[in-house]
């Protein structure tokens, strides 16, 4: 039986990358439309090698795009998240790195056309229904992939890829703060483990996150990804609380989902606001996710979080200023975010921009064995 072909492009998206499909092209079925994603990106195997998946969890990302009825929508965008070794499908969290890639996919594929030298469009996220308004370079009515915008974790430097968040608090969780507090103390008790207290600050503002500090967990904070991805009693600790952390933010079983993504800060070291070493929750992010600085962001104007005593604010920062910019330092460089409050409660933040870059890989078709879809 010849397998079955799929229109497919492959884009880098921030620091994330995968295949992108118009919604038409997969599978109606959401059973049937895992089982092709799987097999597209050969998961689960360690390096994904009967599929295009890059082994990694930042390189094992499916974007899903299409038109929207919705008034005021211009796109809509569902996320799923493979894992390599895993078999599962997770289309419950965001992923602000793909996000950056769906407005070039969309001009690319014919989905939207270009309106001048920019073209904006409002994008909602339908895995949490988050809207973002994102702007890209279209001189000539092509998307320009070119420029002199430069994000750390990507060699180079592209055209920018502009995103305005609109409405990010309690993405998957009920609310900005789902233990109703900024802080709490966790005693964390497992199988094989002594048992271990410490302070915690649980939020989801597009991304939901466990904040602690790295000294807590016996580290600086400050090591490389690697170091810590081959720390195998800290990964042990870290997933421990998670597991307990994921019941006080009311998402219960978290043991095959991707969040609460974990989060030791430290002092920052660079000029910027606090330094974050990012577990996605498994393996170290090289820098750290979209959501994930928006909402550490979040939690540096917060008042009573762990941040507290660990960073270092801009004067722009105080409580009492609409807008700032905040520099989430990470460990191949920084993630700045702009984050607009209301005026009369700084921890609401109604508008939070940011840079990325994309850029269009390949396109052609993704093939998948007929035995697991025998195509449309
Ligand atoms: O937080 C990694 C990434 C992400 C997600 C992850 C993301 C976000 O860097 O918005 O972008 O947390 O798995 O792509």
């Amino acid at each position: 039986m010849p397998q079955t072909a799929i229109s497919c492009m492959l884009l880098r998206g921030g620091t994330s990358k995968g295949p992108f499909f118009r919604a038409e092209d997969l599978p109606r079925d959401a059973a049937t439309r895992d089982c092709v994603l799987l097999a597209a990106l050969g998961s689960p195997h360690a390096r994904q090698i009967d599929g295009v998946g890059g082994a990694h969890p930042l390189t094992s990302k499916v974007g899903i795009v299409d038109r929207s009825d919705r008034p005021g929508v211009d796109l809509e965008f569902l996320f799923a998240q493979l894992q390599p070794e895993k078999s599962t499908v997770d289309t419950t969290p965001n992923c602000g790195n793909m996000l950056a890639a769906v407005v070039p996919f969309a001009l690319e594929s014919g989905l939207v056309r270009a309106q001048g030298e920019t073209s904006t469009f409002r994008v909602l996220t339908l895995n949490t229904g988050m809207a973002a308004d994102i702007t890209v370079q279209t001189p000539g009515g092509h998307v320009e992939y070119e420029g002199t915008a430069r994000i750390d974790g990507v060699p180079g430097t592209g055209a920018p890829v502009d995103i305005a968040f609109l409405d990010t608090a309690g993405s998957v969780c009920a609310s900005l703060l789902p233990t109703g507090r900024a802080r709490d103390t966790v005693t964390v008790q497992a199988e094989g483990l002594a048992s271990f207290s410490l302070d915690v600050t649980c939020i989801d503002n597009g991304m939901p996150l466990v904040l602690f500090r790295a000294s807590d967990m016996g580290v600086s904070g400050l090591e490389s990804a690697a170091e810590l991805n081959a720390n195998a009693s800290l990964k042990r600790r870290i997933e421990a609380l998670r597991l307990q952390a994921a019941q006080l933010m009311g998402l219960g079983d978290v043991s095959a989902k991707n969040y609460p993504k974990m989060t030791l800060i430290a002092p920052p070291q660079h000029g910027g606001a606090i330094t974050t070493r990012s577990f996605i929750p498994h393996v170290c992010h090289d820098a750290i996710g979209v959501l994930a600085a928006v909402t550490v962001g979040t939690a540096l104007r917060l008042p009573g979080t762990v941040c507290e005593g660990v960073a270092r604010l801009p004067a722009d920062a105080d409580s009492s200023s609409a807008s700032c910019t905040l520099s989430v330092e990470h460990p191949t460089g920084e993630f700045s975010v702009t984050l607009q409050t209301d005026p009369a409660d700084p921890g609401v933040v109604t508008r939070a921009a940011l840079l990325r870059t994309a850029r269009l890989l390949m396109r052609g078709e993704v093939l998948v064995p007929a035995s697991v879809w025998g195509g449309a």
